[in-house]
């Protein structure tokens, strides 16, 4: 923690962002200076429990000392070649994460939305070449509430009117059928259909999770009809679940799964699209790519955190902790929580609009040293670090018993 003290002060810095920073968020007021862990801490020395996790994209809390010597060693070596040139470090991260995700071939990116317009793309040159769809005619079929990233042609496919107003003409070929619903699904593909296109888990939904069978489901429907099945597994894999996958609850393997957020180990934006060789290899030299993407120091940080997750260590704490935020949980049901969902260490928890909403619990548990977002009005999303301790689990659990009582 070398820093140099930040001499303004978090009311100033919040201030001075107003006219120069595009106001595309409305942040908690809290500003952030160092972390670790699970904690994190502000720029008057205050400390708080992260339990968002930079929406999974910290799963491994801030700054794990395995990826930031990871990264350390890799600044001090090569840092980015392109990819016109070959780096020492790309076969071995797409080697390790193809082993560990049960796939065979890796095409490496910066974000998820990337990885979402790459799978996209790979689908739709797969069902042109390989299925035989008539030119231009390709249909990707989504889920309703879905989430995928920020891009003209994602929002595209949103049910969401905020994200979405104002930012037409849209791409077309994608058709919206409900989350959780078989029959609705099997009525949407047809010959033209390349892909279905779903969250394991619905994140930004509010951590919905389908009903046992929806994806095992999902995956005989279209293995029968000859459409790919693409998971995007941006915020619901990597242990996040208990599982490095969330499709292995249903021990389900897609034709493509889509990567990022803890990724990149907190460190750097690091992104794939891991999959089959006959659907990733479609792609050719010139057809798709990007500067960054594969870059040496992405990989070495992606290549650790692929190590962390070969432990199973992470996976079985979030499956452990996960019993202890769904007992937290439980006992305030009726005293301010209407419902909650949660798999893993991961919940969508509803509150009673008549103890204040997602937002007002927001600043009152920050009050107490607590973290958390909101979504859709009423309801907060837990999603700690998977380093959290127990203790520190039912710290954040008694904090929110305390705003509610
Ligand atoms: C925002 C939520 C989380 C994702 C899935 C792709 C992406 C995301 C399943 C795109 C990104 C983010 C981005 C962030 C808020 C956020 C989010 F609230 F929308 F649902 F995580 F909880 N697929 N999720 O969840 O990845 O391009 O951002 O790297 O946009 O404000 P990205």
């Amino acid at each position: 923690m070398t820093a140099p003290a930040q001499t303004r002060s978090s009311v100033d810095l919040i201030r001075a962002e107003e006219p120069v920073l595009a106001h595309n968020y409305h942040p908690l007021p809290v500003v952030v200076a160092r972390a670790e862990g699970s904690w994190v801490e502000d720029v008057e020395g205050r400390r708080y429990l992260d339990m968002l996790a930079g929406y999974s994209a910290l799963n491994f809390g801030h700054r794990h000392p395995a990826l930031t010597e990871a990264a350390h060693r890799q600044l001090d070596r090569l840092t980015l070649t392109s990819r016109a040139f070959h780096n020492d470090r790309l076969a071995h991260f797409a080697e390790r994460l193809a082993a560990l995700t049960g796939q065979d071939m890796v095409l490496p990116m910066n974000t998820g939305a990337e990885a979402v317009e790459s799978g996209i793309k790979v689908a739709r040159k797969w069902a042109y070449e390989v299925k035989g769809v008539p030119a231009d005619r390709a249909t990707i079929v989504v889920a309703a509430d879905n989430f995928h990233g920020r891009t003209t042609t994602i929002v595209s496919f949103s049910t969401d009117e905020t994200a979405r107003a104002g930012f037409g003409p849209f791409t077309p070929g994608f058709r919206i059928v409900p989350y959780n619903d078989l029959p609705a699904l099997e009525a949407a593909v047809d010959e033209t259909t390349a892909a279905v296109l779903i969250e394991p888990v619905q994140g930004e939904a509010g951590v919905v999770i389908p009903d046992e069978g929806y994806l095992a489901g999902v995956r005989e429907l279209t293995s029968r009809k000859g459409c790919l099945f693409i998971a995007d597994e941006i915020q619901s894999g990597l242990g996040r679940t208990g599982r490095t996958l969330a499709v292995e609850h249903e021990s389900v393997v897609p034709d493509l799964v889509l990567l990022g957020k803890a990724l990149g180990g907190g460190i750097v934006p690091v992104s794939a699209v891991v999959g089959r060789r006959d659907v990733l290899g479609v792609l050719r030299p010139g057809e798709h790519g990007s500067t960054f993407g594969g870059n040496p120091l992405a990989a070495a940080v992606g290549t650790a955190v692929v190590e962390l997750l070969e432990t199973g260590e992470f996976q079985r704490r979030a499956t452990e902790l996960g019993v202890v935020l769904r007992g937290g949980l439980a006992a305030l049901v009726g005293k301010g929580v209407v419902g909650y969902r949660a798999r893993g260490l991961w919940a969508g928890v509803d509150i009673d609009p008549a103890f204040g909403t997602g937002r007002e619990i927001g600043e009152r548990l920050m009050a107490e040293g607590v973290l958390v977002k909101d979504t859709h009005g009423s309801t907060i999303r837990l999603a700690p670090p998977l380093t959290i301790t127990a203790d520190e689990l039912s710290g954040a659990l008694a904090a929110l018993e305390k705003v509610l009582a």
